[in-house]
C-alpha cells in the first residue's frame, strides 16, 4: 500500500511538472501602429515564418469572418514589425472556414 501511495505521489509531481507552464502576461499586437481588431469573436493567432524569409509572421485564423489574415513581418524576429494583411487565398479566392 506504501509503495503504491509513493508511485501516485510521483505520477502526480511529474504530471504536474509537465503541465507547469510559464505565460507570459497578455499584450496587445500593433499593425500600422494601432492595435489588431479583429471584430466579433476570438482569434486563433500563429507565428511562423510563412514566406521564407527567416522573420516570423503572423497568421491570425478569424472568427468573424472565417477567414485567416496574413501579416508580413518587415522588422526583426526580436522586434517584429507588421503593417497591412492579406486573406490567405487558394486558387485566387480567400479560404473561408464556416463553423458549424
Ligand atoms: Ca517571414
Amino acid at each position: 500500500m506504501k509503495m503504491k501511495f509513493c508511485l501516485i505521489a510521483l505520477a502526480l509531481l511529474c504530471f504536474s511538472a509537465a503541465v507547469a507552464l510559464d505565460y507570459q502576461a497578455p499584450f496587445k499586437i500593433n499593425a500600422n501602429g494601432s492595435p489588431i481588431e479583429l471584430g466579433l469573436g476570438h482569434a486563433n493567432p500563429l507565428v511562423t515564418d510563412w514566406n521564407g524569409d527567416g522573420l516570423k509572421d503572423l497568421m491570425i485564423g478569424q472568427y468573424s469572418s472565417a477567414k485567416i489574415r496574413y501579416y508580413i513581418n518587415s522588422g526583426s524576429n526580436e522586434a517584429p514589425v507588421f503593417t497591412s494583411f492579406t486573406y490567405l487565398q487558394a486558387d485566387g479566392t480567400d479560404i473561408s472556414l464556416s463553423s458549424g
